[in-house]
């Protein structure tokens, strides 16, 4: 396990809180995948859960806040969040949810990009993404519940990541060859 993963994912908990940590392995340079990743004002970029964002404060350094709008059909209406850490060298991402209309209160994730190798030998090399979370369970809910409900979420939306970075690294090589 490199080092910085259980740095960066080993997290404090209270009782009535839950974690958990979804791995994606993206067919695409960390380079890539970060500048998607990085974008702290467009998180609808690849959380299709989300419909819109706007920042409230800030300009992209830790310490941003955004607020972002949720599609219809989940138990939410928005999401207030800030930005803990952007670590341009490591590649290491972390908000915190701090208001809002939905159940998910003290939200926390981290995600942190590792190079790998291509998974197709097409690419020139490949990332692994890791991105855990603490959160509080709601009253009424279990842990398994709260962390059933966040892990779709969690991993869909790396699962769109990937989607988009690969077309990123795609459309990359092809203007190279230009
Ligand atoms: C993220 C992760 C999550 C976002 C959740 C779990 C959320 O934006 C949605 C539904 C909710 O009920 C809670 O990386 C909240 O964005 C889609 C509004 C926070």
């Amino acid at each position: 396990v490199p080092e910085n993963v259980l740095r960066y994912h080993t997290h404090e908990m209270a009782a009535k809180q839950c974690c958990s940590a979804a791995v994606q392995s993206i067919d695409a340079p960390v380079d890539t995948v970060w500048s998607v990743v990085r974008q702290f004002d467009k998180p609808q970029a690849y959380k299709h859960f989300l419909k819109s964002c706007h920042v409230i404060l800030g300009d992209g350094d830790v310490g941003t806040l955004r607020e972002v709008l949720v599609v219809s059909g989940l138990p939410a209406a928005c999401s207030t969040e800030r930005l803990e850490i952007l670590d341009d060298e490591e590649h290491v991402m972390s908000f915190s949810v701090v208001g809002g209309e939905h159940r998910l209160n003290n939200y926390r994730s981290v995600t942190t990009l590792h190079a790998a190798p291509p998974l197709s030998g097409g690419g020139s090399s490949g990332t692994v993404v890791v991105e855990s979370y603490v959160v509080d369970v709601p009253q009424g809910n279990t842990k398994e519940e709260t962390c059933a409900f966040v892990d779709t979420i969690v991993s869909c939306n790396l699962q769109s990541l990937a989607q988009i970075a690969e077309n990123l690294a795609k459309n990359d090589s092809k203007l190279s060859e230009l």
